[in-house]
């Protein structure tokens, strides 16, 4: 039989949703320990998203968790659309609800909320997996944790946060039939680029292009994110730079548009746009959050706002229970979340439809690639389009 601990609420991981969890049952005096798989280190540079909705900077801000992003954020209003009908900019500022979104890249928010987690007398063990759980349908849930040395213990809580992603225990320890996972793959995969360089336009900028999608996305000073639609499959690695920025250049259309600032690739990874919704949101007492409630595709920037959103209402609904002895917040966490990620996923979808015709040049594919361009012309000239998109595209 394993060392075991107490606490009141084990958390699984150690990302957005994690830490907003942690740090907010914390501020009420709740007891909770987070295990992270990773090193400090290793999430503190985790580079992902980068944008963050008016609604999660509220959040953030309403809990004390919003310094960094407040003084080293950066508002932004614009996006731009490039393709072969030219380009057009959409000041999304300025249209629907007149709301920016925060440029915040995420390792920087993991970065602050693990201090201030600690700063909180927070308690969190890297280097540590969980590898099983235990009565998560009973009174006294627990995870079996393999730490840094090899060492095995037992954590014991009365509830149990899977915060761990798709691919983490919390999902794994699921019973089948305990929840329904409803899945899409959206058939695009995207490489993920960061590059050591300024961002090259203000506008987060969408490129549509016979060959595929390429994106760009400001981050930092002098680092800039970048995709590029590529086969399913394709090892990242034999993507030279050389080769990374040719790509750009031609789907970004520099020739017509002006030049790209280009730096070394930092990193490379390949994305499958995939997604996948569990209803409900929790098992007895384990209760799901972030992307493993819901993995969205990074289309719409929406996975670490809906990672923060369910925290929030986790945390709240923990603490009522916990605090105040009332479980109607617990009882209804499925009900409270799915709405908005629903919503999230639809508009998601609406954007991968956007930005991704397929390939080639049979005759569905030029038909579907003609939709694209109607879609993409509605875009640029009908106002209640734009302002639906607006809306869509800050809101959470
Ligand atoms: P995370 O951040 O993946 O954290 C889960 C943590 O759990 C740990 N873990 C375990 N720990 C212990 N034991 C185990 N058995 C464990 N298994 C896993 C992991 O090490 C990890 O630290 O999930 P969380 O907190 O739910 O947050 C979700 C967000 O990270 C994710 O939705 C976003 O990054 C998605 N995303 C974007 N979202 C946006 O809102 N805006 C964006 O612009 C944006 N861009 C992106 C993205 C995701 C990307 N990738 C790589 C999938 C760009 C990319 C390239």
């Amino acid at each position: 039989m394993p060392l075991t601990q107490r606490t009141q609420v084990v958390i699984v991981g150690a990302g957005p949703a994690g830490l907003v969890l942690g740090n907010m049952l914390r501020a009420a005096g709740i007891d909770c320990v987070i295990v992270e798989r990773q090193a400090r280190a290793y999430v503190e540079q985790r580079g992902r998203a980068g944008f963050l909705a008016p609604a999660s900077v509220r959040v953030l801000e309403e809990h004390g968790l919003a310094s960094g992003l407040l003084a080293k954020g950066q508002s932004h209003g614009t996006c731009a659309f490039r393709g072969e009908h030219g380009q057009f900019e959409l000041n999304y500022g300025e249209l629907g609800q007149r709301q920016v979104l925060t440029v915040y890249p995420q390792q920087f928010l993991v970065t602050d909320l693990i201090a201030e987690f600690l700063g909180r007398g927070g308690d969190i063990r890297f280097g540590t997996t969980v590898t099983g759980m235990h009565g998560i349908d009973g009174d006294s849930p627990s995870v079996d944790c393999l730490g840094p040395d090899e060492d095995t213990y037992r954590l014991t809580g009365e509830y149990v946060a899977g915060c761990d992603g798709q691919r983490g225990a919390a999902l794994r320890a699921l019973p089948a039939g305990a929840a329904t996972s409803f899945r899409r793959h959206h058939g695009v995969t995207w490489l993920a680029l960061l590059a050591q360089a300024p961002p090259s336009m203000e506008a987060v900028t969408y490129a549509v292009h016979e060959r595929g999608f390429a994106g760009h996305m400001a981050r930092t000073a002098t680092v800039t994110r970048f995709y590029l639609q590529v086969p399913r499959g394709e090892d990242p690695e034999a993507w030279t730079d050389a080769r990374v920025w040719e790509e750009l250049r031609t789907r970004m259309r520099t020739e017509e548009f002006g030049p790209l600032r280009e730096g070394p690739i930092l990193e490379r990874t390949t994305v499958d746009l995939n997604s996948a919704v569990s209803v409900p949101m929790r098992y007895g007492r384990l209760f799901l959050a972030g992307d493993a409630a819901s993995l969205i595709s990074p289309s719409a920037a929406k996975g670490a706002n809906l990672a923060v959103m369910t925290a929030r209402t986790l945390a709240a609904a923990l603490t009522d229970a916990l605090v105040g002895g009332d479980e109607r917040g617990l009882a209804g966490y499925s009900e409270a979340c799915l709405p908005r990620i629903w919503h999230a996923q639809e508009f998601s979808h609406w954007m991968i439809n956007l930005l991704h015709g397929p390939v080639g040049d049979g005759e569905d594919a030029v038909f579907l690639r003609r939709l694209q361009h109607a879609r993409l012309m509605s875009l640029r000239d009908m106002r209640s389009h734009q302002d639906h998109f607006a809306e869509n595209y800050v809101g959470i």
